[in-house]
């Protein structure tokens, strides 16, 4: 079928929840896609860091396919013979002591703020349903009310209410206000290492290592929001690990799963993860064997083939090359990021990303804007030199161009 077609299907019976580029992809191969004409596109967003380990990777395809013809669901009412070499393979890998698997960032979130609640009532002391948790402006966790209780987005949370009470917010990027934040019921702060969805958000040098220092003098769970951070993006496994820090419970999503199928999950202690008890939590899907069986490729492949040391590589290559040749550039506020996870902020009198996004799209290379004067480039780690080089070429001349140049895709 051919694009517009589809368009107007999908606009006519979808909700219309999001806007999206109008290219209509139809296969992909890692950094690459194809639309339904052919055409080929350079992946710049990686489905926001689902996809780390590139698209279709034929190792963890291969895992699902093996998987998916012995056996897929068995719920948590039965043990399957995958989840328990992922939790091993996973604490082992992140060294943590206990893994919970779920299957979207969203539900991995509330599981940390479940933990932390129940942690806060038995182990620290808090008089029950006193709770409270900190959390950050412009944060991004998800979409359930819950999560969107703390957004400080209006279009993500106005009309939704009523909300969950027992949240703090404070600014990003500020111990000191996490410090000032701190009540004897504070159970645990929740942070992005990198702030994704704000526009690449980069705290300052030391800020991790003051909260972790924070968190453990004022004993308040550190809880690090790695879905879109983590398994290799910026260059390292964890955001974390550039200022050697360890939170104390650690949440991913969207690359342990290979841009192939929602796994995600929450890694802690097990005296903290040890606060759950059968029935107190759960899932129908989570931990089930086609999932564990393609986190565990996922997490093999990321390792085995070198791509997190190729992120650091190519990304430093990337926000290096980009910063010098787009210096003169009078639209460029700011460029920003850690490995492949790269923002360039125009200037607000530019009037929005969305048009150099569309004129990429038109060359063939996919990139969103994040809010309004933000472009974030995060493609596949795998990423190579050449394909750098082009889509680097491609990101300055589009800088560059008058605006009444620039094309759309519809
Ligand atoms: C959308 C944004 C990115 C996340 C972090 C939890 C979740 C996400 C740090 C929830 C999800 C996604 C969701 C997707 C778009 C996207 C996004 F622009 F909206 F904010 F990546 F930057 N924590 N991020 O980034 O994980 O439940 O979606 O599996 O909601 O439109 P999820």
């Amino acid at each position: 079928m051919d694009r517009t077609t589809l368009i107007d299907i999908e606009d006519r019976y979808g909700a219309h929840n999001y806007l999206p580029l109008d290219v209509v992809i139809e296969r992909g191969e890692g950094v690459w896609v194809y639309d339904v004409a052919g055409k080929r596109y350079l992946d710049c967003l990686s489905a926001y860091s689902a996809l780390n380990q590139g698209h279709c990777h034929r190792r963890v395809i291969q895992a699902l396919v093996d998987q998916a013809q012995k056996l897929t669901l068995t719920s948590r009412a039965f043990r399957n013979d995958q989840l328990p070499l992922l939790c091993k393979e996973i604490c082992k890998l992140a060294g943590y002591g206990m893994f919970l698997p779920m299957n979207t960032g969203a539900e991995a979130v509330e599981t940390a703020l479940k933990t932390a609640r129940r942690w806060a009532y038995e182990e620290k002391g808090v008089p029950d349903g006193q709770a409270e948790m900190i959390t950050c402006q412009n944060n991004f966790h998800g979409r359930t009310i819950t999560i969107i209780t703390f957004s400080t987005e209006p279009l993500y949370r106005d009309g939704f209410g009523p909300f969950t009470p027992g949240f703090v917010t404070i600014p990003y990027g500020d111990a000191g206000a996490l410090e000032r934040a701190i009540t004897p019921h504070t159970a645990a702060f929740l942070v992005e290492p990198i702030q994704g969805e704000a526009g690449v958000i980069v705290p300052p040098d030391g800020y991790l290592k003051q909260v972790r220092d924070i968190c453990t003098r004022h004993n308040v769970l550190f809880m690090a929001d790695e879905i879109q951070t983590g398994l290799g993006r910026t260059g390292k496994l964890f955001a974390c690990d550039h200022e050697n820090v360890r939170p104390d419970v650690m949440i991913l999503g969207k690359a342990l799963g290979g841009g192939i199928y929602p796994v995600s999950g929450v890694l802690a202690s097990k005296e903290i993860l040890g606060i759950f008890e059968p029935g107190m939590h759960g899932s129908t899907f989570s931990g089930n064997p086609l999932g564990a069986a393609v986190a565990r490729e996922s997490l093999r492949v990321l390792v085995e083939e070198g791509m997190i040391e190729n992120a650091a590589v190519m990304g430093g290559y990337f926000i290096g090359h980009l910063r010098e040749a787009l210096d003169g550039n009078e639209r460029v506020r700011d460029i920003r990021g850690k490995g492949l996870l790269v923002g360039v902020e125009l200037h607000v009198e530019v009037g929005g990303a969305r048009k150099f996004c569309e004129e990429l799209a038109v060359r063939g290379l996919l990139c969103k804007e994040t809010h309004k004067d933000v472009v974030r480039f995060a493609p596949p780690l795998m990423i190579d030199g050449e394909a750098t080089d082009w889509a680097m070429q491609q990101i300055v001349e589009v800088l560059d161009m008058p605006l009444s140049d620039l094309r759309t895709v519809s």
